[in-house]
């Protein structure tokens, strides 16, 4: 009998591409640009933990100019922060 090589959970992880319309769903004010507290609610609705400590670790790692806020040049390293993370659909 040979093992099966896939995880035993049925959830499905987040795309990349999945992850990048839930961030930019979270752009309450259309500026293209998200704020501490939108990339917190973003966060907290994909069920992380500690939204508040997640925003500020995703904001220090994609914030290259470090304006304090994510736009969309910076928009693909927080993606990829959060796919890290490995959130699935709930
Ligand atoms: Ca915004
Ligand atoms: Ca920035």
């Amino acid at each position: 009998m040979r093992q099966t090589i896939f995880p035993k959970t049925t959830s499905l992880s987040l795309t990349e591409d999945q992850l990048r319309k839930i961030f930019m769903q979270f752009d309450v004010d259309h500026d293209s640009v998200l704020s501490r507290d939108e990339i917190k609610k973003a966060f907290d609705s994909l069920g992380a933990w500690f939204p508040g400590y997640r925003a500020n670790c995703g904001i220090n790692y994609a914030d290259a100019n470090r304006d304090g806020v994510v736009d969309l040049s910076e928009l693909d390293d927080l993606v990829s922060y959060a796919h890290k993370l490995g959130y699935s659909i709930k």
